[in-house]
């Protein structure tokens, strides 16, 4: 085993035992991670780069961590891809990016970093090279490829670069920021991938409009996707902080991207950030987002690692302009020990249904006719007598889909996100609610009818909170429940 793995994985068995950490969720084998950078799919496997800082469990001097896989399931460890360079534009951070197949060549398109961070001019888009197995990066040496934002128009972002083949030339947009008007994506041309010529914006939002989801000063990682006759752009909100992802659909036309509609992609909000999607050879767009911690930096140190990597989620366009979203097949691989009930009368009272599985990771498949229930839902991660719990509810009412955290853990410090999340989850007359929960320890991911999302995370404090209830309020049935047990993805012994 090369060395760096076999150094990961003594580093994954010694945290085995940490009940916060996910157990088929990606994790960096030590210390901090945020975005997916550069996913791509090469000879057969599928290669995940990340924003990691190898050093720290917290967010600072960024390298590009690197993984593998054959199946998007089980990952291996693979050494670090870029870090810093002294001297060079990236000397204060190797932020994010993309990978492309320039001719051959596995090609990273990155964020140097070099001075003070905060400043645009200091964020340039930077180039690497890859050995044809991506394990070997070299910076191409008249770094950086695009030295400082377009003239003439006043930045307050200027990161990410994205980039795509269309007509025989390399597409690229960056994620800016135009002050006093809004988040951007700025598009630029090149024949070579080195020589880049600024066009025009891609797309710019409004600030201040909020009318609609509102999309901030500072648009980062933007990616735009072709989904069947229709195109969406991808971008993450920033306002001094990460808010949301979200996706506008809408045309391209004449290098514009004219946006329709704006949605999260996601209710969890910055649960799952930095999304980055790939097309992969069997034509799949499957995305993955960062799941940011919900705890005190204190305890994510005291941990020894932070940040944990989404499910890969295969999205399609529906006919209305949102987003189809599912979990990728591959992971019915993980399924174990399994039970199921079906047609079950949820009486109008105040018990839950208590089912007969536990664990720390799982996952949950119900299908819920809601009948005259004014809510009802999945309870993940109860302690036997109920004081702890965390709750997927569908408030019909309000149309709305949530997680509810306020009780996921009876810590009193005051130190973990314990607050509720939702979004709208609108049923037709007579459509049964689609819960696909996984619970994987710290992390919850819920998919809801093939179209919302919401990820989030929990830290019960009791090593019981492993139970699994559903429950209503109102008449509603049951019609079926399965939930397995999910394995690890990680070989510890
Ligand atoms: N994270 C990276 C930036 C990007 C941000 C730095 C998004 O390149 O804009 O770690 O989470």
């Amino acid at each position: 085993m090369h060395s760096y793995a076999a150094d990961a994985k003594r580093v994954r068995q010694k945290m085995a035992e940490d009940r916060h950490r996910p157990r088929y969720h990606f994790t960096p084998p030590a210390n901090w991670m945020n975005d997916p950078n550069g996913i791509i799919e090469w000879d057969g496997k599928y290669h995940l780069f990340y924003q990691h800082n190898p050093d720290a469990a917290i967010w600072d001097n960024m390298h590009w961590g690197h993984a593998v896989s054959d199946d998007l399931v089980h990952w291996a460890d693979l050494p670090i891809a870029l870090s810093p360079g002294q001297g060079g534009p990236d000397e204060d951070g190797c932020w994010s990016g993309c990978t492309v197949n320039g001719e051959g060549v596995p090609t990273i398109l990155y964020t140097g970093v070099q001075g003070d961070w905060a400043l645009p001019q200091n964020q340039r888009v930077c180039l690497a090279r890859g050995t044809n197995d991506l394990i070997a990066w070299e910076k191409h040496a008249g770094n950086p490829v695009i030295a400082r934002p377009p003239e003439g128009l006043e930045v307050t972002g200027f990161r990410d670069p994205y980039v795509w083949r269309e007509e025989n030339l390399w597409y690229m947009i960056v994620g800016a920021g135009i002050r006093n008007v809004g988040g951007a994506a700025l598009l630029y041309r090149s024949k070579d991938l080195i020589s880049w010529e600024y066009l025009n914006p891609l797309c710019v939002g409004d600030k201040h409009d909020t009318t609609t989801l509102w999309t901030g000063s500072v648009w980062e990682v933007p990616q735009l996707q072709r989904l069947g006759d229709k195109h969406v752009l991808i971008a993450t909100v920033w306002e001094n902080d990460p808010l949301y992802s979200v996706y506008f659909s809408g045309s391209y036309r004449n290098h514009r991207f004219i946006a329709e509609t704006v949605q999260k992609l996601d209710f969890g909000d910055r649960h799952f950030y930095a999304a980055h999607t790939i097309v992969d050879s069997q034509r799949r767009h499957i995305m993955w987002g960062f799941m940011g911690e919900g705890r005190s930096s204190e305890a994510q140190q005291a941990a020894s690692w932070s940040g944990v990597m989404s499910l890969p989620r295969i999205i399609s366009l529906r006919d209305d302009g949102k987003l189809a979203i599912r979990p990728a097949p591959e992971l019915e691989s993980l399924r174990g020990d399994h039970i199921r009930h079906t047609d079950i009368d949820l009486p109008n009272d105040s018990s839950d249904f208590v089912l007969d599985q536990r664990g720390e990771a799982l996952e949950i498949a119900a299908e819920i006719d809601p009948l005259g229930t004014v809510e009802c839902g999945i309870k993940v991660r109860c302690s036997p007598d109920g004081q702890e719990e965390t709750i997927v509810f569908y408030d019909a009412a309000r149309n709305r889909l949530g997680v509810d955290r306020r009780r996921s853990t009876l810590d009193q410090t005051g130190m973990i996100s314990t607050d509720v999340k939702e979004g709208a989850l609108e049923l037709s007359p007579g459509e049964l609610l689609r819960l696909q929960v996984f619970v994987d320890c710290s992390v919850i991911e819920v998919y809801a009818n093939d179209y919302v999302c919401i990820t989030s995370r929990v830290y019960p404090s009791r090593s019981d909170s492993t139970g699994v209830r559903v429950y209503t309020r109102g008449e509603a049935r049951l019609n079926s429940i399965d939930i397995w047990r999910l394995s690890s993805i990680w070989e510890m012994a």
